[in-house]
């Protein structure tokens, strides 16, 4: 197997550069936002728990992503690998990922992080907000707090990585094209 996580900050471009990736390197995209959104949708229990802190720009509870995450890869026995976007976001949940991969004899094999400055995410952000129905990337305070959470409690994950020597970093600002073709080049180092 090889697994990837797909790092950043809030409108780093990982959904956008998570589409391409998958399609190249034929691994299982797993987006937390992505299975969030979709428990929002069908108004699960989860999904009524987890809108209530992402309307506010905040993390949701490690607990209610491990077991998501957890799930998800259980339900892929068969795949090459697994791209993780969005996720891990806290080292609780870095360190719960390594055990669930551990089970199957697998690891991370590289944290591939987007460095992107924050005017340029807010404005990214407030753009997408203009036409994607989120309700977290219409608001300028949410934003800022969602790049808060961030900086907070998720930057501390590459250095948690960092310690494993799996950590490249891209610049993520410039031409979708261009970001594509580092991140690429990167993971043909390390596949
Ligand atoms: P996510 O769905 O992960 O959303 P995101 O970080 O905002 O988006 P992403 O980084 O993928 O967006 P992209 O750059 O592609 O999380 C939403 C919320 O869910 C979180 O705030 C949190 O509450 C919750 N959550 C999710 N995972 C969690 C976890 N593990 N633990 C706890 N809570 C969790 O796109 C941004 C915009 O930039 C797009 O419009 C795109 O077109 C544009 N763009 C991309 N690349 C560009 C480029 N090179 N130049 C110009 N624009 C670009």
């Amino acid at each position: 197997m090889f697994n990837l996580i797909l790092f950043g900050p809030p409108g780093s471009g990982k959904g956008t550069q998570s589409e391409r990736l998958i399609a190249k390197y034929g691994l299982k995209h797993l987006s937390t936002g992505d299975l969030l959104r979709s428990e929002i949708a069908a108004q699960t229990p989860l999904g009524l728990e987890a809108k209530s802190f992402m309307d506010k720009g905040q993390l949701v509870p490690d607990a209610v992503v491990i077991g998501m995450i957890s799930s998800a890869v259980d339900a892929n026995p068969q795949v090459q690998g697994f791209l993780f976007d969005g996720f891990p976001r806290t080292v609780a949940q870095a360190e719960a990922l390594d055990k669930l991969l551990q089970l199957k004899n697998a690891e991370i094999n590289v944290v591939l992080s987007l460095q992107v400055g924050e005017e340029e995410l807010m404005k990214r952000l407030l753009n997408r907000g203009l036409t994607s129905g989120r309700s977290d990337d219409t608001n300028e305070e949410v934003i800022r707090a969602r790049i808060v959470e961030y900086r907070n409690k998720t930057s501390v994950v590459a250095d948690y990585y960092r310690n494993f020597d799996k950590v490249e970093e891209i610049k993520g600002e410039g031409s979708v094209d261009d970001i594509f073709n580092a991140l690429c080049a990167s993971i043909d180092q390390r596949i």
